[in-house]
């Protein structure tokens, strides 16, 4: 089974044949990053342009979405090396106003598979709640993804409120998503940005000082 099926399968929205052809790739000898990263990211990157450019709709970003997803379950046991040792423990959350959580959700796979305990805030989370959680239970990192321009200043506002509540030095922060740059990062006074879901545990494991 080809990439390029599996590509067109997500770009359709069609998640059966995305999550058969997923499986039929792996058994067939391709990684579960080969899949990842050379079909089902870039058809939902397609998938925005077309938005983008008025050749799709919210209908069918969500059945992409769908697709992928179905194409995530199966690559997710294989993405996630078991390590046992916990590291450290990572308060995660799409910020408020945002629904996006593919993204998210591949960065806290690969923050478990690193060996960090995870606590999923989900999507459109609220800088008081980022709060709350940090207070209960002294993370040691917060982790924000914004995927909107709109959305960028969700990430603003959670830092002011980590600062207000006292708790921003008790953290370490780092943030990402599509229009997130390390530029943005370091204005809003993060400690961490990564590109992809790939680097958030090079980020996290550096800023810990663990391995
Ligand atoms: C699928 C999708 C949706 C789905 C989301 C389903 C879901 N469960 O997530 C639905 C249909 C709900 C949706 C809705 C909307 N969407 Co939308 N969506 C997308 C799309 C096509 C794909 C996003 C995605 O999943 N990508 C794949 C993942 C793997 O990539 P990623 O999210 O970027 O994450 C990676 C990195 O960014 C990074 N990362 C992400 N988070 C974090 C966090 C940390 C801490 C770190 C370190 C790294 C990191 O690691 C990830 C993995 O490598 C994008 C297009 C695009 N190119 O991004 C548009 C896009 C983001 N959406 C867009 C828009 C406009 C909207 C809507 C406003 C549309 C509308 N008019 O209603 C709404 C907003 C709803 C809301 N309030 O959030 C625009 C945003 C434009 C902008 N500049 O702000 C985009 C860019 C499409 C476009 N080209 O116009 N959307």
């Amino acid at each position: 089974m080809s990439l390029e099926t599996i590509y067109d399968a997500v770009l359709r929205g069609d998640a059966p044949t995305t999550a058969a052809d997923v499986q039929a790739a792996l058994d067939s000898g391709a990684s579960a990053e080969e899949v990842l990263h050379q079909a089902c990211i870039p058809a939902m990157t397609e998938v925005g342009r077309l938005f983008e450019a008025g050749d799709k709709f919210i209908p069918e970003m969500m059945i992409a979405a769908r697709a992928m997803q179905a194409a995530v379950n199966i690559l997710q046991p294989l993405l996630m090396e078991a390590e046992v040792e916990v590291l450290g423990t990572v308060v995660l959350g799409t910020v408020v106003g945002d629904l996006h959580d593919i993204g998210k959700n591949l960065v806290g796979m690969m923050l478990e598979g690193a060996g960090f305990q995870i606590i999923d805030l989900g999507t459109d989370v609220a800088p008081e709640t980022f709060v709350k959680v940090v207070q209960e239970h002294n993370p040691d990192v917060v982790a924000m993804s914004a995927l909107l321009t709109t959305t960028m200043v969700s990430v603003t506002a959670t830092m002011e409120a980590l600062i207000e509540a006292g708790v921003r030095d008790k953290v370490k922060v780092i943030i990402g998503g599509a229009p997130i740059t390390q530029e943005f990062a370091d204005k809003v006074g993060a400690d961490g940005f990564a590109g992809d879901a790939g680097g958030a545990p090079r980020v996290v494991k550096a800023l810990l000082g663990v391995e």
